[in-house]
C-alpha cells in the first residue's frame, strides 16, 4: 500500500472526512501513517471550503494504538530525537473542529488521537484503553493528561494502570465520548454533526474552540481574558454583520468565514 492510502479523504460540502486505513494491522499508527494524516490536515486546514473534519477507522478498529513494531527496537535517544510527539499534536493544534468518529478499538495512541479531536462520536462496539502498561511503557501522547482531565484522576488511574478497556457504554458515562450510536449509523452521525458545526460562522467556531481548549491549559483568569478578546474581535468579521443582521430581518445567515 502507497503512503498515500494510508489515510483516505473525502470531502462532502463543508465537510472532509479522514479515514485511516490500515485495515490488516488495525490501524497501527506508524510514522507514516501519521505524516499522511498531516498532509491532509495542512491541506485541509488551508482550504476555506472545509469548515469541519471527521477522523475514522474501520468498524473493526479506529487504531489500535502506535505501531509497536515500529517502536519495539528504538532506544530513549531515538524516539526523543524522532520529535515524533510534534508530529501527533499536529491533529491537536488544528484550528477548524474536529470529531473523532470511534469503532471498535480506540487503543493507546488510537485513544490518544481521538481525544486530540474536539468530539467524539463513538458506535456501540467502540472500547478505549491505555495498554501501555503490558508493553513495558507507558501513555506518551496524552493518555495521562487528556484522559485525566476529561474522565477524572480515579478513573485515568485505572484504565492506566491496569491498562485494561472500557467499553462505549462506560466511556459515554464517564464523560469520555459524547454519544453511542449503533455499528450502521455512528459515522454518518459523526458527519451530519460536522455538518451542523460547519453552518456556523467559521471564524466563530475556531475562536471558540481555541477559548475552550484554553480552559485545561490555563488559569480562570487568563482564560477568561482569551474569551473575551475572542469575543471582541468577532465583532471585526463580515459574518458577525451578517449573522446579527439576518437575525432581525428573520432569514438564514449567509456566513463566508471572513
Ligand atoms: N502495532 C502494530 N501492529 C498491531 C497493533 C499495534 N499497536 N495492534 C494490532 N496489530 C496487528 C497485529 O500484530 C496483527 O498483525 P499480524 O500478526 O496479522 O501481522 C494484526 O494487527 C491483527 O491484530 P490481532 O491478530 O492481534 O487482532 P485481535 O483481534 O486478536 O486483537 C487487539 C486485537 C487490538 C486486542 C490486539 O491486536 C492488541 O492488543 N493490539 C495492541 C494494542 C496495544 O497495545 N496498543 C498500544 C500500543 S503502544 C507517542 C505517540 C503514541 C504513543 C506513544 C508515544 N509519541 C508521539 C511520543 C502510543 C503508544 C501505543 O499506542
Amino acid at each position: 500500500m502507497s503512503d498515500e492510502q494510508l489515510v483516505l479523504a473525502a470531502v462532502d460540502g463543508h465537510v472532509a472526512t479522514l479515514t485511516l486505513n490500515r485495515p490488516k494491522a488495525l490501524n497501527a499508527i506508524s510514522p507514516a501513517l501519521i505524516e499522511t494524516l498531516i498532509a491532509h490536515l495542512d491541506r485541509f486546514e488551508a482550504d476555506e471550503q472545509i469548515r469541519a473534519l471527521v477522523l475514522t477507522g474501520s468498524d473493526r478498529a479506529f487504531a489500535a494504538g502506535a505501531d509497536i513494531k515500529a517502536m519495539s527496537t528504538a532506544s530513549a535517544s531515538e524516539m526523543l530525537l524522532g520529535r515524533s510527539i510534534e508530529r501527533w499534536t499536529r491533529l491537536a493544534a488544528c484550528r477548524k473542529p474536529i470529531i473523532a468518529a470511534v469503532s471498535g478499538y480506540a487503543f493507546g495512541g488510537g485513544c490518544e488521537l481521538a481525544m486530540m479531536c474536539d468530539i467524539i462520536i463513538a458506535s456501540e462496539s467502540a472500547q478505549f484503553s491505555q495498554p501501555e502498561v503490558n508493553l513495558g511503557v507507558m501513555p506518551g501522547a496524552g493518555g495521562t493528561q487528556r484522559l485525566t482531565r476529561a474522565i477524572g484522576p480515579q478513573r485515568a488511574m485505572e484504565m492506566v494502570l491496569t491498562g485494561n478497556p472500557i467499553t462505549a457504554q462506560e466511556a459515554l458515562q464517564y464523560g469520555l465520548v459524547n454519544r453511542i450510536f449503533p455499528i450502521e449509523r455512528y459515522l454518518a452521525e459523526a458527519q451530519a454533526l460536522a455538518a451542523t458545526i460547519a453552518e456556523k460562522a467559521p471564524i466563530a467556531v475556531m475562536l471558540a474552540k481555541e477559548a475552550i481548549r484554553a480552559a485545561s491549559e490555563t488559569t480562570l483568569r487568563e482564560g477568561l481574558a482569551l474569551e473575551l478578546r475572542n469575543f471582541y474581535l468577532l465583532f471585526d468579521t463580515e459574518d458577525q454583520k451578517e449573522g446579527m443582521r439576518a437575525f432581525i430581518e428573520k432569514r438564514k445567515p449567509i456566513f463566508k468565514g471572513r
